[in-house]
């Protein structure tokens, strides 16, 4: 009993991608178009084009023929897509895509006998769509945040400083450097409402989703005045062309389970989809990636690939210009509730909030090419040998390797080494700190790199948790806490492959260290799917389960538990015992690494490294004036 199936699709930046998912969410297969090698033509490297202007960006066109190959794809590979009932999109955050006026006839009801590429040709008044790597709009970002009173009051408002790459700040400059194109504008959508008008295809530009409004520093995510931020439209559009550029940008899917239409005649006539098939708003690719985590409130994911990003889900709005606040991308508004009493799904506003570091996976590759011979093992071993196994062992030496300026703390540039006495315990002056150029033993330095790093995410992590209502501490484990912790942290990307890492991890945040698994074969394997396209699909099937009667208000959350439960229910006993004992925290989630004894040590130090790393910011700006 595997259908009715449920369709994530994921518009990132390099490929479209499609995962196909069971009722009871499982991963049957997967597919993909990549920009570069399927769509040559275009000219894309890594999925994109350079201006000359510090400008990225891409072809609208490739998305849509994208669309062509991927369903073609599909139906070569035998996808039962006539037992799909749900789908949605995931698609890159912050890039946005420009309708025309005569898209709304073209939308309407293409032939199901040609291919969309050839039928919406004219349906955009933008060719070359802004990429989220885009950062030509330094100008723009400067006039939004003067608007409003700083970086701090944008936050306040949007739930992030002003970023180039956000939307708000790409649409003012569209509207400045070709003000025909954009009158000539009738709809501006992000890429996963586009994508999810592309897959109704009646007519209608679709919602952007709300949680993906977020990444446009136009929403303003005060519980009281959720909406379009007037004050931030004017800047962009004059006083004269806010309210049509609030009727641009459309109406706001603040219910990411809401059914937004049907899956379009033109899928059901040309590839044997069934009319059926509801589609659900998309939304963008953290979000989404946060979805198939299911992150609860008080966890959070570490993904640790090229660059570093930490999210962590609370219950209570948390601006601040070193990140980006965004509305929990599956939640039911309280205001789409009428009666009270089925309010049971509809918790108060969740979010989750987002630290993206540009120092991640290669400037730890870099210390470990530079004293380690290569060797990721080499590397280990020196964090093994090193690491602290007591509450007395507390670390005493720190390092700052910013190698790329970095995001988080803004600016941070330069590499900052310190020792300071360890006999002083945890009370100690940071002006007695010795700035040094490097360690006597070269273990220190791996060791230092990544104490360093998870320091950072312990840090903030604890400070967007304070506010909570529950924030998870006096004490866990017999580990007397001293700030919020996340009660669970999610690991994915490279660096994730990496079981030093995560058990430092684990001590360093002091908190379980999980990974999804598939018991696939005989055994637990760590999911090899594509996360983004898959979170969307877990929300097409809480959408979908919530058109079923008596269903109507079930949280994401539940769905998602009682999905995991039937698959427990199903495989019945296997994969428990005989060979298979790995700690499962919940079904498909496995518990890869706990705080051990070092814990108790870097539980007392995280107040000495944050005045570490002040330090490092001050001597980086004394180098600056020197
Ligand atoms: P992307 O952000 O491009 O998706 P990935 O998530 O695939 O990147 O991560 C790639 C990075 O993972 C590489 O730069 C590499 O440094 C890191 N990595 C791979 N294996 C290990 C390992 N065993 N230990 C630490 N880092 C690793
Ligand atoms: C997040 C960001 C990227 C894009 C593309 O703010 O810019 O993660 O979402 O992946």
């Amino acid at each position: 009993m595997s259908a009715p199936y449920f369709l994530g699709l994921d518009a990132s930046t390099q490929s479209l991608k499609a995962s196909l998912l069971s009722v009871n969410l499982d991963v049957k297969s997967e597919c993909s178009i990549h920009f570069d090698t399927d769509l040559p033509h275009y000219g894309t490297k890594g999925g994109v084009l350079f201006g000359e202007k510090a400008e990225v960006h891409s072809p609208v066109l490739m998305l849509v023929e994208a669309m062509d190959m991927l369903f073609d794809k599909i139906k070569n590979a035998g996808w039962e897509v006539d037992k799909i009932r749900g789908v949605a999109a995931a698609g890159q955050q912050h890039a946005s895509v420009y309708w025309s006026k005569s898209s709304f006839q073209l939308l309407s009801s293409p032939n199901p006998s040609s291919p969309l590429l050839s039928q919406l040709s004219t349906a955009f008044s933008r060719p070359i769509i802004p990429n989220w790597q885009d950062s030509s709009t330094t100008r723009e970002c400067r006039a939004l945040e003067e608007a409003v009173g700083g970086q701090e009051a944008l936050a306040q408002i949007t739930g992030s400083k002003a970023h180039e790459r956000f939307t708000g700040a790409q649409i003012m400059r569209f509207r400045r450097i070709d003000p025909a194109a954009y009158d000539e504008t009738d709809r501006i959508s992000l890429v996963s409402s586009a994508v999810t008008t592309l897959l109704c295809l009646d007519g209608e530009v679709k919602g952007i989703d709300e949680s993906d409004a977020c990444g446009m520093n136009l929403w303003s995510m005060n519980k009281e005045e959720r909406g379009w931020s007037e004050e931030l439209l004017e800047v962009i559009a004059g006083t004269e062309g806010v309210e049509e550029l609030a009727r641009k940008l459309g109406k706001v899917e603040s219910d990411g389970g809401k059914v937004v239409g049907h899956i379009g005649r033109w899928y059901v006539e040309r590839y044997g989809f069934s009319p059926e098939c509801l589609v659900f708003p998309g939304t963008g690719d953290n979000p989404a990636t946060f979805l198939s985590l299911t992150l609860r409130e008080s966890e959070g994911l570490i993904s640790l690939g090229t660059s570093d990003v930490v999210l962590v889900s609370t219950s209570n709005y948390h601006p601040h210009p070193e990140h980006h606040a965004f509305f929990h991308p599956a939640q039911i508004a309280p205001s789409s509730v009428q009666d009270n009493e089925k309010r049971e799904g509809a918790e108060s506003l969740r979010y989750f909030n987002m630290l993206v570091y540009k120092n991640g996976s290669l400037t730890r590759q870099h210390v470990r090419d530079l004293y380690f011979d290569k060797s990721w093992e080499a590397f280990n071993a020196a964090v093994e040998a090193l690491r602290p196994n007591s509450v007395e062992d507390l670390p005493s030496r720190a390092a700052f390797w910013w190698l790329l300026p970095d995001i988080v703390p803004p600016g941070a540039h330069g590499i900052y080494k310190y020792i300071t006495d360890p006999s002083v315990g945890s009370y100690f002056e940071v002006e007695t700190a010795k700035r040094v150029k490097g360690f006597d033993d070269v273990r220190q330095e791996a060791l230092a790199i990544i104490e360093s790093q998870l320091f950072n995410y312990r840090s903030r992590s604890s400070s967007i948790l304070e506010e909570s209502p529950d924030p998870s501490f006096p004490s866990t484990a017999g580990i007397e806490i001293s700030l919020p912790r996340l009660t669970r942290v999610y690991a994915t990307g490279g660096a994730s492959a990496n079981r030093t890492i995560l058990s430092l991890m684990a001590d360093v945040l002091c908190t379980q260290i999980c990974k999804n698994v598939d018991f696939l074969d005989g055994e637990w394997r760590d999911v090899q799917w594509n996360s983004c396209s898959v979170g969307v699909a877990y929300k097409a099937r809480w959408g979908w389960e919530r058109t079923r009667q008596g269903r109507e208000w079930i949280s994401f959350d539940q769905v998602i538990q009682e999905c995991r439960d039937e698959r427990r229910r199903i495989r019945g006993g296997e994969g428990q015992g005989q060979g298979h004992e790995v700690d499962l925290a919940e079904e498909g989630i496995r518990v890869i690494a706990t705080p051990g004894e070092g814990a108790r040590a870097y539980e007392r130090r995280v107040e000495w490294w944050r005045e570490l790393e002040a330090k490092a910011l001050e001597d980086q700006q004394k180098d600056e004036m020197q």
